[in-house]
């Protein structure tokens, strides 16, 4: 079977949210569109306490974009964003959901950040999407959302290590670029991993 894996498509990320991925409003319409052609059709949301540990605001004399240790990992700083049952948590509304088979929620403990749909980021907790996918016999993603150079990108990597065949519908995907050239570097990064990478035109 395949499924259609919808990354972070919540207002926060959208232009006028707390962390707008530049464009990330352009891919609603295609999400809509493209559930049709996939039998089983999941989404991710970032889903992060007031007291995340990912806000700068959480960390006095700290900004976005600084990057600290949080419980012994590298973590950069981002705005206040995604937090549990605020506006900016939920789904764009233009974005249609009816036909989701389940949500998956990530970045809920405070003391860690979680890019990947599949585990945080030092792989201690599974969001069970792995175990999700596996129950259905599922082995064929296709991954669409935000943002193409994080959760995105992170998501493939984990899904690649877990053997699953990942394909990344690139026009469904719009990037952060905190750093120029790092759209171009998750792409790279994700074919070296054993993904494809494909467009909407080619399903
Ligand atoms: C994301 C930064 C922080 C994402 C989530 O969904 O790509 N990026 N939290
Ligand atoms: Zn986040």
């Amino acid at each position: 079977m395949n499924a259609l894996i919808i990354v972070d498509l919540q207002n926060d990320f959208l232009p006028g949210g707390a962390l707008p991925v530049p464009h990330g409003d352009e891919i609603i319409a295609l999400a809509n569109k493209l559930q049709r052609k996939f039998e089983l059709v999941l989404a991710t949301k970032d889903w992060h306490p007031p007291d995340h540990g990912s806000f700068a605001a959480n960390h006095p004399g700290k900004k976005p974009g600084d990057r600290i240790m949080l419980d012994g990992i590298e973590q950069i700083l981002w705005p206040v964003h995604c937090v549990q049952n605020t506006y900016g948590a939920e789904f764009a509304p233009a974005f249609d959901t009816s036909r989701i088979a389940h949500v998956f929620h990530k970045g809920v403990e405070r003391s860690i950040d979680s890019y990947s749909t599949f585990f945080d980021n030092a792989h201690r907790r599974e969001t069970g999407l792995a175990d999700y996918l596996k129950k259905r016999s599922v082995k064929n993603i296709y991954l669409m959302g935000l943002a193409l150079d994080y959760c995105v990108k992170y998501s493939v990597l984990d899904a690649r290590h877990l053997g699953l065949n990942t394909r990344v519908i690139l026009d469904g995907c719009r990037g952060i670029e905190l750093e120029h050239g790092d759209i171009d570097r998750a792409l790279d990064e994700m074919i070296q991993a054993g993904a494809t990478i494909l467009k909407s035109a080619d399903l």
